[in-house]
C-alpha cells in the first residue's frame, strides 16, 4: 500500500525491520503506541535488508511482506515497502526520506525494549534521535535492563515521563519515552475484550466470519484462558503445592520451548517427525482419501505439512488451537500455502465442538491429529475424556492419529526433561519469572531449582521447582512458604506401553487401529478408529 501524500499533521509511529518473520509482537507495540501516544497509524517498514550479507537468513521480500500484513490485522496499521521503493536500508536516511515527504505530519519511532538495548550499535544512532522523538515499549523479557544500556544512559536527559504520552508526538526531538508495563503479553484492550466476553460465558455465542482472510472460516468458541492469578493463589496453597502446565506458554515459554525440541536430549519432537516421514506412504494409505484433516493445538501448524501433502484428496485442514492471534496468523498463513479450504477454531482442547454446517463440504470422514505426546501431559481419566469428546467431535467413521511417548529407560526419559544445556530448566523456572511479572508475585527465583524425575508407578516424568532453602513466594496478600526441597508441582508427561495406551482408549469409543513406531521403540504414532 503506498503511503498517502496528503497526511497533514499526522502523528505517525514507525516501526521498522526485517518482520522475518512478523509476530504477535510486532501488532502488540503497535497498538500500545496507537493507544497510549494517540497516534493516527503506525506504518510498519519492511526493510529488503542487505540482500548480498543476509539472503540466506531473510525470507524472500514479497513473502515478508504478505506476511507482515496478515499479522498486522489492525485498521490503522499500514504495511510498506517504503524502504524498498526508495533503496533505503539505514533508519538514519529512511527518517529524513519520510520527513521529506510528509512535512505535515509527525513521526515517533517506535521499538521495543531489545532495540534500545542495541540502538548504540545503529549506524548514526545520535542523529537518528536528533531527527524524531522514539518510544520504548518494554517487552517480554526485556525490561529495565534496557534502561541502562549505553543509548538510554546516554539519552537519559532526554527521556520524559508517561505522564506527558498523549502529547509526546508532538514534542521536538531530541525526546524519548519508556513504558515499562507493556510486556504483558496480553494488552489492557484485550484483557478489557476478555471480561466482556468472559462475563457470559455460558450463553457467550460463538462467533462465527466467513470468509476471514484467506481463512474458509475462523469460529471462536472464546476458549476460557484461565486466570492465571487465581490459579497460581489456589494451586500454592495446596498441600502439594501446583499448577496447570499451560502456564508455562506464555510468549517467552513458547520460544522456550521450541528450544526445548531441538536439544539432544529431548528425543519425542524429532523422533515423531522421523516416524511421520519414514511412513507417510503406509500412514496415509490407511486413511484413505478425502479427508477432513483437524488439528488439536495447532500451533504454528508445521507439523501438518508431511500429511496434508501425503493424503489422497483431502478435503479441508481445519486448525484448532487455543492462542487466537497466533492460530489466524499461522492458519492464514497455511491457507495461503496449502490448495486445499483452510478454517481455523478458537477453543481450548477439552471444548465439544460443532463444525459449522454448510460452509465446507462434508468430508469422507473426519481425522484428528494431535501431535506431539500433549496427551501425556493430561492425568489418565482426563485424556479418557478427551478422547470422548474427540470422537463426538469427529463424528462416526472418524480416524484419530496421536502422538504417544513411550515408557523406556530412566535414564533416557529423565535426561530428556534435565537436557545439559539447561533449557528445560530455564523453561521450568519460567513459570516463577512469569509470575513476577504478570502477577507482581514476589519471588527469590534463585531459592527455586528445576527438578524432573520418572515416577515409575505413574509411568510419568513430573517436573517441579523445588526450594533449595526454606523460602517463600507471596502474591497480593497471600504468603505461602516452602521448607527445603519442598515443591511446586508443574507438569506431568505421562508415558505409554502398547498395552497401556491400548487400555486407556478402550475407554472410549476408539480403538487401536495403527501403531508406527522408531527403531528404538521410544516413540509411536498411533492411529484410533471409531468404527
Ligand atoms: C509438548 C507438552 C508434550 O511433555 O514432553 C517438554 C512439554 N515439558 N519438556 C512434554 C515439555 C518439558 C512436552 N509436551
Amino acid at each position: 500500500m503506498p503511503i498517502a501524500k496528503s497526511n497533514a499533521r499526522r502523528k505517525i509511529g514507525i516501526l521498522g525491520g526485517s518482520f522475518n518473520p512478523a509476530h504477535a509482537g510486532h501488532r502488540e507495540i503497535s497498538v500500545a503506541a496507537l493507544e497510549r501516544l494517540g497516534l493516527d497509524a503506525v506504518w510498519w517498514l519492511v526493510t529488503p535488508g542487505n540482500p548480498l550479507k543476509d539472503s540466506s537468513i531473510y525470507a524472500p521480500y514479497e513473502e515478508r511482506l504478505k506476511h507482515a500484513r496478515v499479522i498486522s490485522d489492525h485498521p490503522d496499521i499500514v504495511v510498506s515497502d517504503f524502504e524498498k521503493r526508495h533503496g533505503l536500508t539505514y533508519t538514519v536516511d529512511t527518517l529524513e526520506a519520510l520527513q521529506d515527504d510528509n512535512p505535515n505530519s509527525r513521526f515517533v519511532w517506535l521499538m521495543g525494549a531489545d532495540g534500545l538495548e542495541t540502538f548504540h550499535k545503529w549506524k548514526d544512532w545520535r542523529v537518528i534521535a536528533d531527527r524524531a522523538v522514539f518510544a520504548v515499549f518494554a517487552r517480554p523479557g526485556y525490561g529495565e535492563g534496557a534502561l541502562s544500556s549505553p543509548a538510554a544512559k546516554d539519552l537519559a536527559a532526554f527521556r520524559v515521563e508517561i505522564d506527558q504520552a498523549t502529547d509526546f508526538a508532538l514534542i521536538d526531538a531530541p525526546r524519548w519515552i519508556y513504558f515499562p508495563d507493556t510486556n504483558n503479553p496480553i494488552s489492557s484492550t484485550e484483557l478489557r475484550n476478555r471480561k466482556i466476553q468472559h462475563s457470559n460465558k455460558d450463553n457467550q455465542p460463538a462467533d462465527l466470519s466467513v470468509p476471514h482472510g484467506h481463512l474458509a472460516y475462523f469460529l471462536d468458541l472464546h476458549p476460557d484462558l484461565g486466570d492465571f492469578r487465581a490459579d497460581a493463589i489456589e494451586g500454592l496453597g495446596k498441600k502439594q503445592k501446583s499448577i496447570s502446565p499451560k502456564y508455562f506458554y506464555d510468549e517467552r515459554g513458547s520460544k522456550i520451548f521450541n528450544g526445548i525440541t531441538e536439544v539432544k536430549e529431548y528425543y519425542p519432537t524429532r523422533t515423531e517427525r522421523q516416524i511421520f516421514l519414514d511412513n507417510a506412504k503406509e500412514i496415509t494409505g490407511e486413511i484413505g482419501a478425502g479427508v477432513g484433516v483437524f488439528e488439536y493445538g495447532s500451533g504454528s501448524s508445521e507439523k501438518i505439512e508431511w500429511l496434508v501433502k501425503g493424503l489422497k484428496n483431502p478435503a479441508a485442514y481445519v486448525a484448532m488451537d487455543i492462542s487466537r492471534d497466533h492460530l489466524i496468523e499461522s492458519a492464514s498463513v497455511m491457507a495461503e500455502q496449502l490448495s486445499i479450504p483452510v478454517a481455523a477454531i478458537c477453543a481450548d482442547f477439552h471444548a465439544p465442538i460443532k463444525f459449522p454446517k454448510g460452509v465446507l463440504k462434508d468430508p469422507e470422514h473426519w481425522l484428528g491429529y494431535f501431535p506431539g505426546s500433549t496427551i501425556g501431559n493430561m492425568l489418565p481419566e482426563t485424556a479418557v475424556g478427551f478422547l470422548r469428546r474427540a470422537s463426538e467431535t469427529l463424528g462416526t467413521g472418524a480416524q484419530f492419529l496421536i502422538g504417544v511417548d513411550q515408557v523406556k529407560d530412566k535414564s533416557v526419559l529423565e535426561a530428556a526433561y534435565d537436557d545439559a544445556e539447561g533449557v528445560t530448566a530455564k523453561f521450568n523456572m519460567n513459570l516463577l519469572v512469569r509470575m513476577q511479572r504478570e502477577l507482581g508475585a514476589k519471588i527469590n527465583i534463585d531459592d527455586f531449582e528445576h527438578y524432573a524425575f520418572y515416577n515409575e508407578q505413574l509411568s510419568r516424568i513430573e517436573m517441579h521447582l523445588r526450594a533449595k532453602q526454606a523460602t517463600k513466594i507471596v502474591i497480593d496478600d497471600h504468603e505461602f512458604s516452602f521448607a527445603k526441597d519442598e515443591t511446586l508441582h508443574t507438569e506431568n508427561s505421562h508415558k505409554f506401553t502398547d498395552e497401556k495406551f491400548s487400555q486407556l482408549v478402550n475407554q472410549t469409543p476408539w480403538h487401536v487401529e495403527k501403531t508406527w513406531t522408531d527403531p528404538q521403540g521410544w516413540f509411536a504414532a498411533c492411529l484410533l478408529s471409531n468404527r
